[in-house]
């Protein structure tokens, strides 16, 4: 449990969390990092390669990168699993084991591709799957095991299913303090954790939800018994949020962005994508600029 206490951590973040967005929030101050969510027969089937010029890790499959991964991130990468088979998770675990710290299930996706596969949050629905899943892996991959949910309709379904996942063997829970139906405009709920964090007491509880500034965190920390905290779109806008003296401009994370997505050679699509969420302001230069570019050379400038 000591990797998942007293930390600040990248959440998982489809597209936007590739390798240069980890490799930037660790150099920023976060202690432990989320892969994208990565499903199960996506990964199983993958090469793995090592580029040696870069010691980047790629896992391919057909000529696609599914993940790519570095040694230097090894001992704080979580890798998040969505599946909804124990046989099918385990597989996919032992296969990145050996470039990862722990193995993470997402309990929270509330997307339709997630849902009618029975995977994310329609997890939450059926508790004993989510459970079955979470002690394959705890009892045979070797690795912390941690598990990603949202809330329930009430606190009282909600501290249950966190029990419940607490005595599958986990080395820590992630509370996203919203509901499957609410969305990310709709305000979280930390009222919610103090319940848990009390019914919850051998692993640590991380908190997720509208965490945009480094102070956020500490007073959540000061005021709840909670341990760590996971901040998902507050380091997409900007990555030195985990800096303790505070964050620099938006513009200057985004120069170092694209330093990092140079020196691993990242995929230049998934590089202006991110950086497309990076920036709010639609109708900037900068903005216009980066919708229009083809190459990095072109967003070199930013
Ligand atoms: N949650 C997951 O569990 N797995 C994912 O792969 C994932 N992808 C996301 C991609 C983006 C671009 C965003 C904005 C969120 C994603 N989430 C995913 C949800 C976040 O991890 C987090 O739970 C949610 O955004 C709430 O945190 P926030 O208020 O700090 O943004």
């Amino acid at each position: 449990t000591a990797l998942y206490t007293n930390k600040h951590i990248l959440a998982p973040m489809v597209r936007v969390g590739t390798l240069p967005m980890r490799l930037l929030a660790l150099d920023y101050g976060a202690d432990l990092v989320y892969s994208p969510e990565i499903v199960d027969k996506a990964i199983i089937g993958t090469q793995r390669t090592v580029d040696e010029s870069t010691g980047t890790i790629h896992y391919t499959k057909g000529g696609k990168l599914v993940f790519q991964a570095h040694p230097s991130e090894k001992d704080r990468l979580v890798f998040q699993l969505g599946t909804a088979d124990p046989e099918l998770a385990l597989q996919a675990a032992q296969l990145v084991k050996q470039d990862v710290a722990a193995i993470d299930l997402n309990c929270g996706c509330p997307k339709k591709f997630s849902i009618v596969s029975g995977m994310g949050a329609a997890l939450l629905k059926d508790p004993e799957k989510l459970c079955k899943i979470l002690c394959t892996l705890v009892e045979n991959i070797g690795l912390p095991v941690s598990c990603k949910i949202r809330l329930l309709e009430s606190t009282e379904k909600t501290v249950e299913l966190c029990r419940m996942i607490e005595a599958t063997g986990v080395s820590a829970l992630t509370v996203h303090c919203r509901t499957q139906d609410e969305r990310p405009r709709d305000p979280g709920h930390w009222d919610q954790f103090e319940p848990i964090c009390q019914a919850v007491t051998s692993i640590p509880v991380i908190a997720n939800g509208d965490f945009f500034k480094h102070e956020d965190a500490i007073n959540i920390r000061n005021t709840t018994s909670i341990s760590s905290v996971m901040f998902a779109r507050g380091a997409m806008l900007n990555p030195s949020v985990f800096q303790p003296q505070g964050p620099t401009t938006q513009h200057e994370a985004a120069q170092a962005y694209i330093r990092k997505a140079m020196l691993v050679d990242n995929l230049f699509q998934n590089t202006k994508y991110t950086l497309m969420q990076m920036y709010e302001d639609t109708k900037s230069d900068v903005f216009q600029q980066l919708t229009r570019s083809k190459t990095i050379q072109q967003i070199w400038w930013v």
